[in-house]
């Protein structure tokens, strides 16, 4: 076993190190799930930004659960391998920009300092859809989420994120201290008002005093993030170590391309994430529609078609040719839906995203994406439907997503075998007898509350386009519904 990574200094020379002395830079922000995609993410973007334009902008990285990033990364001061995999090569980049890894759960007292503290002036968050407890029918807290529910009881020991920022602000306003800027991260649509909106509810129900500070003075500015980030495994850390001759325990994986789109609304300042090519821009929505309905709308799709196909791998999806026609036939059905955007061409982004899905070196499990469909089909699938029905398009991709993934929440291959399905509202999605047929499952999940919109289920075209795949679906299986779909379209 080679030496741990500790140090950036006895790299060999192909492996980019942070062009930055990382003990001259003080850290400014607290980064909140501290996964493989921001790692992959805005953790290179600020190294980027702290090797061109420097700053006290180092990031302390925080998960709110697992102790296992933190136990990881500490032993390594932070440092930590990027893997970059694409057609032209593998390349390895260690990252400098984590100036800590806590974890609430064991480093509460070090958590809450970090938050409280002056010189945080950005919390950036990563906790996935499902992390926030938002109710997309009001906008406000779910009261149902396990973290919303607690939080709510106890708000002086909050765990979950709204609870916690919400916490930290009001710490932060007694003290008179500046409140820092909300960076949401994650794929949801108009992620920064929406988290607004959620902080708003949740400050109402437990310290109303603070409504107005929040929605007054509190910036949460939208983004768009898109990196395809594999779940890390062992041949990830063997890649690591080879390529660095160090083992790294923090080490991930990720393809070559990275983008980032962000509204620019820092009032306590921001790195120069320019410097990595960030773009800010002063509406980021069409970007963010662009990427939820084009690369994650098709990603789903190709998630649950290509796993009850037997696909393993996206690269495979895409080497399949009925469903490689399907992914393009999706791609250009979600293109339609959105307006035009200066400077951007949709048939190329179309067809640079199938050539990121076809990446023979990345490893990206169907069975990854698929997981938290409830929490996904919303932006990615239901909305651009509607859009396309309001503008006289086709529906018919949309309805053969639809139709894959309430097919994939029976949780049985068409071999019979079961898995699971990974989806906070799982219990909720499975119907109890085995063999329902297409009727019941699309009459039960399109009853299920703040799921599939209503202005949808009244559609006829739509309910007829739905049954027609998820009857052949169960009849046939997934293989020939794909084939079908492909030919007739
Ligand atoms: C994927 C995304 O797992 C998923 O749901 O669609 O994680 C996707 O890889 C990223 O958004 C790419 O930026």
């Amino acid at each position: 076993m080679s030496e741990r990574l500790t140090t950036p200094d006895a790299l060999p020379a192909g492996v980019a190190r942070p062009a930055y002395r990382r003990e001259d830079h003080g850290a400014g922000i607290v980064h909140i799930g501290l996964g493989a995609f921001h790692k992959a993410h805005q953790a290179v973007y600020t190294d980027d930004a702290l090797a061109a334009s420097g700053g006290d902008w180092r990031i302390i990285g925080v998960s709110l659960r697992s102790a296992e990033p933190s136990e990881e990364l500490t032993p390594q001061n932070g440092l930590f391998t990027t893997i970059e995999r694409s057609a032209d090569g593998t390349e390895a980049r260690v990252i400098g920009s984590l100036a800590a890894a806590l974890c609430l759960r064991t480093d509460r007292q070090a958590v809450l300092e970090a938050l409280c503290a002056p010189e945080t002036r950005i919390v950036s968050l990563t906790v996935t859809e499902k992390g926030y407890g938002i109710d997309r029918r009001t906008g406000g807290v779910d009261t149902d989420h396990p973290a919303i529910a607690a939080d709510l009881d106890t708000p002086e020991t909050p765990n979950g994120v709204a609870g916690l920022l919400v916490w930290a602000l009001g710490r932060r306003r007694a003290a008179g201290i500046a409140p820092f800027t909300v960076l949401c991260c994650d794929n949801l649509p108009d992620n920064g008002p929406m988290v607004r909106g959620l902080f708003v509810d949740f400050a109402r129900r437990t310290d109303p005093d603070l409504v107005s500070h929040i929605e007054r003075d509190v910036a949460f500015p939208a983004t768009m993030v898109d990196r395809i980030t594999p779940a890390r495994t062992d041949e990830t850390l063997r890649l690591a170590e080879e390529l660095t001759g160090h083992a790294d325990a923090a080490a991930i994986e990720c393809e070559a391309f990275r983008q980032w789109v962000i509204e620019d609304s820092f009032p306590q300042g921001r790195p120069d994430w320019d410097a990595g090519g960030a773009l800010f821009v002063e509406d980021v929505r069409p970007f963010e529609d662009m990427k939820l309905r084009m690369l994650n709308g098709t990603h789903s799709m190709l998630a649950y078609a290509g796993f009850l196909a037997g696909h393993r791998y996206v690269r495979d999806t895409m080497a399949d040719p009925g469903l490689a026609r399907l992914i393009r036939r999706h791609l250009t059905a979600a293109a339609a839906t959105l307006d035009a955007l200066p400077g951007i061409d949709l048939d190329a982004y179309a067809e640079a995203l199938a050539q990121r899905f076809a990446n023979p070196h990345l490893a990206h499990e169907t069975y990854q994406i698929a997981m938290d469909g409830s929490e996904k089909m919303p932006q990615r699938i239901f909305a651009p439907a509607l859009e396309a029905l309001r503008r006289g398009q086709p529906i018919d991709p949309f309805a053969f997503a639809a139709a894959a993934w309430m097919r994939y929440t029976t949780g049985r291959t068409d071999a019979g075998e079961t898995y699971a399905l990974r989806d906070p509202m799982e219990a909720k999605l499975k119907l109890d007898e085995d063999d329902a047929s297409a009727d019941a499952i699309l009459g039960h999940i399109s009853g299920l509350p703040g799921l599939v919109p209503e202005a949808l289920s009244r559609s006829e075209g739509w309910q007829r386009a739905v049954l027609t795949h998820l009857d052949l679906m169960l009849a046939k299986g997934m293989a020939q519904a794909i084939e079908c779909a492909s030919e007739t379209n």
